[in-house]
């Protein structure tokens, strides 16, 4: 596995989830496998997981690890081509990444969604020109998307937890201050239609995802019809992706907190487990009853980031 972005990059997903079984049930089991490789993490945006889990999983592999915080000491990097770099950017993308990819074998880029363009954003420029350049296999670790790793890491959850062998998994937008990427929702969305479960999306109208990862799936406008019966609740906040007004990409459209999850959210679901990818902010997303409920997975979620990352890394290892 050389790119690790979609779902189809891990082939057949009920081999991937028994891998994942495996190395869940040791994690270094395949310890031999990146003895002498270098794993080089790129950092040009906040993490508290990802930077844990993903430095944890080459650890498992056996592989030497650098983290890379751009915006942490490094340089300035310009992203764009032919730009008179005259201004703070004191070094190009075009030169850093073959350097960065002389000290190591396999890369991990975050680099979530800028809002200054969609189509910059949708044609995930800054980590295609890692691709195109590094020669080295490159994994997703949230680019302006995709949320790969935590697609799989959810993913995971939903098959230690479910009921039944087809489960209803609901998507629901929340409300959150701020404008944040789609590329979680993009993700979640594309893995569970992808996966052996009966999905669902739930969102304020003008939140519409990209068909790129929902196909010609349409949400339910109306929250409280999409939980009845959920048994996994998946809460997210997520700007607006421009689907169906390009001139509305990146904004906050709705502030609705009747679109917080609470326990009376929760009451209409066939007493669903609540999961969120974190961070969250309490009260907003979510009530503290709710996230702190037994039935909370939360914190398994964020657990099992080391178990997908741990896979996607083995793979890439293999294919060297
Ligand atoms: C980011 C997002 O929504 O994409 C990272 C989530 C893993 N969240 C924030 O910036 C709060
Ligand atoms: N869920 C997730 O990716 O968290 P971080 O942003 O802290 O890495």
């Amino acid at each position: 596995m050389n790119t690790f972005l979609y779902p189809s990059h891990l082939g057949d997903l009920k081999k991937a989830l028994e891998e994942a079984a495996e190395i869940k049930n040791d994690r270094y089991k395949y310890q031999s496998l990146g003895k002498n490789k270098t794993c080089l993490l790129i950092f040009f945006n906040n993490s508290l997981r990802t930077r844990l889990s993903t430095q944890k999983a080459a650890m498992n592999l056996g592989m030497n690890v650098i983290v890379l915080d751009i915006n942490q000491g490094a340089w300035k990097l310009e992203t764009e081509r032919g730009v008179v770099m005259d201004g703070d950017k004191s070094e190009h993308l075009l030169e850093a990444i073959p350097v960065m990819s002389s000290y190591c074998d396999i890369i991990g880029v975050r680099t979530f969604a800028r809002f200054e363009s969609r189509e910059a954003d949708y044609s995930e420029s800054i980590i295609n020109q890692f691709i195109k350049y590094s020669g080295k296999p490159v994994f997703s670790m949230e680019s302006a998307t995709v949320h790969p790793l935590q697609a799989f890491a959810d993913l995971i959850t939903i098959e230690e937890y479910k009921k039944t062998v087809r489960p209803k998994v609901v998507m629901t937008w929340a409300p959150h201050p701020k404008a944040l990427p789609q590329a979680v929702p993009n993700s979640f969305a594309q893995w569970m239609l992808a996966a052996d479960v009966d999905f669902v999306y739930t969102c304020p109208e003008g939140y519409e995802l990209d068909p790129q990862f929902v196909g010609d799936l349409q949400p339910e406008y109306d929250q409280r019809k999409a939980l009845e019966g959920a048994d996994f609740v998946y809460a997210k906040n997520w700007s607006c992706p421009g689907v169906t007004r390009p001139a509305d990409y990146g904004k906050v459209l709705s502030k609705d907190m009747d679109w917080m999850v609470d326990s009376a959210h929760m009451a209409l679901t066939n007493n669903a487990y609540f999961m969120h990818c974190l961070p969250v902010r309490r009260n907003m997303i979510v009530s503290d009853d709710v996230i702190e409920a037994p039935t909370s997975l939360v914190i398994p979620e964020a657990a099992n980031r080391e178990i997908s990352a741990t896979v996607v890394i083995k793979r890439m290892l293999e294919s060297l």
